[in-house]
Formats: C-alpha cells, structure tokens, sequence
C-alpha cells in the first residue's frame, strides 16, 4: 500500500524552499503526498526584497475540520515554516485531529540560521516551537535552531561533540525519539549533521566537505529526502546519510550551475539518484 504524508508548510512562488520542494521530493520517493499551505509568500524571506506574505491562519482550522471527516489514515505529519507563532497551536490541534498513534510526526522547527532567526520571525517563536516539537517523533532543527530551541547560546564556531551531545539529549528530553541535528561544523572544511535516537550516549556525527555560501532551502531539501527514505522504510541513520549525501550533491551542482544561490539548489536533478538509492539494498 502506497504511504500518504502531509506537509504543512509555505507556498514560496520562487527560491525552490518549503512546499515547492517537500512536495516533488516525497512524490519521487512515491509518497501520496498532500499539503496544507500556512502562508502564501512571492518567494523565501533570505536575500529577496519587497516579497509579499498572506498568512493563511484562517484557512487552517476549516481545512484541518474538512480533512477529519475524510477519515484517512496519514502515516507522516511533517510540518515546516509556519507563518506565525499563532499557528503553532493550530498544528498541534491539527496533529490531534489528523493524526493516530501510527502516525510518524516530523518537526522541522524553521525559523532561524547561521546564528540568526530569520526575516519575519516573530522573537517568540522559539518558544511556542519548542511547544511543536515535544509532539514531534522526530526534529531536524539546525544547529542555530537548536541552540534557540533550548534558549542556550549560539556555539558559532566554538561548537564542540560535547555541545552537540548535550542539545540531542535535552531535544530529546522534550519529546521526541529521534534528533536530527543540521550545520555542525566541527572542523574548518567540514560540514555535517549529527544523529541521535533517545538512549544514546553520543550521536552518530557524518560529515561532508564544507562549501562556503547561503544555500536557502537546503534544510527542507534535506529533511524531505530524510522524510522520503524513512518512510521507504530505511532506518534513521541510513535515511540521513542519504539525505546528507544528496543535499551534498544538491549544493555542488548548484555552484557548478551558476544560478543565483538565491534560487535555491538543483534538487530536481539528483531525484533519479534518489529513486535509485531507496530501491537498492
Ligand atoms: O527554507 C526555509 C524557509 C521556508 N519558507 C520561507 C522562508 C524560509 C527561509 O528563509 O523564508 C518563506
């Protein structure tokens, strides 16, 4: 039987981010996708002025209402960039109304990067997220994120394992079985992510060689191919190394090609790669 997900998260019209990706990555990992927009924005917030921004708060309760009395089972809830911290309790209600006991929920707390939360976001978000993810399964925050997350300091470049192992432990402490922790760089040269499932002593920590830029989108690009191969059945660690290796190759073909970074990564050309990789052994 084929898996059904919902994403809830924004239509951004151009700079390939949120729901103009989650939606082509998971229906090429043959996921019967739906979604349920949370705001309708010209493009992302990073390095594009004078975008427009249609919060659709209100939309959300008649939809989450609607879909109830569909009685279907979705096997994900993934939820993304919210338009207002407001909205975090319309998804919890959602997840109460959409979601059973089967049903893997994936937080991708997105509001803040390199150290800095992101245009538009309201300074409590971290707060009310926190609130999201204790409901989550599994979180894919960045590494600015989980430090705002856990309202301790930004570790810039004074990260360290043991750093990382204490925000997986407290993430994990809110709730969630599984932490998937994006942007650790603990070495110059290198980048990565850490990976954590509750009892652990330590993550499991993969790393990549580091390009240097803002590659906007690139932590929804990678939490949906996460998101794909769980779903294909492929544990956490291997779905992350997946995503890692193909969001690595997403960004390489992105300098390569010469677009503006603005546009977001090339991720429609790795999705062959994709669908190869979840159908081997
Ligand atoms: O990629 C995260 C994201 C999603 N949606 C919107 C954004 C951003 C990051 O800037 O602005 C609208």
């Amino acid at each position: 039987m084929q898996k059904r997900a919902i994403a809830v998260q924004d239509i951004s019209c151009v700079g390939r981010c949120s729901l103009t990706v989650v939606l082509p990555i998971l229906s090429a990992a043959g996921i019967n996708t739906s979604i349920i927009p949370t705001a309708l924005l010209s493009t992302h917030t990073g390095e594009f002025v004078g975008y427009t921004h249609l919060d659709l708060s209100n939309q959300l309760s008649p939809i989450t209402t609607h879909l109830n009395t569909l009685g279907i089972h979705f096997d994900s809830f993934y939820s993304g960039y919210l338009a207002s911290s407001a909205q975090v309790e319309e998804i919890i209600h959602m997840i109460d109304q959409l979601c059973d006991s089967h049903t893997h929920v994936f937080v991708d707390p997105v509001f803040a990067d390199h150290g800095r939360m992101y245009s538009l976001m309201p300074l409590d978000m971290p707060k009310h997220m926190k609130r999201l993810c204790s409901h989550a399964r599994t979180i894919v925050p960045n590494i600015t994120e989980a430090s705002l997350l856990l309202d301790q300091p930004y570790p810039g470049d004074q990260l360290s394992k043991e750093i990382v192992t204490d925000f997986c432990q407290k993430l994990c402490d809110l709730g969630p079985e599984n932490v998937v922790i994006t942007d650790v760089t603990l070495h110059p040269g290198e980048t990565g992510i850490a990976i954590f499932t509750r009892g652990m002593d330590s993550p499991i920590f993969l790393f990549r060689k580091h390009y240097d830029g803002m590659f906007h989108g690139t932590g929804d690009t990678f939490a949906s191919f996460l998101l794909g191969s769980l779903l294909q059945g492929k544990s956490l660690e291997t779905s992350a190394r997946i995503a890692l290796d193909l969001i690595h190759e997403c960004i390489r073909l992105a300098l390569e090609g010469g677009e503006p970074l603005r546009y977001g990564v090339p991720f429609e050309l790795v999705l062959p790669k994709f669908w190869s990789v979840l159908h081997s052994d």
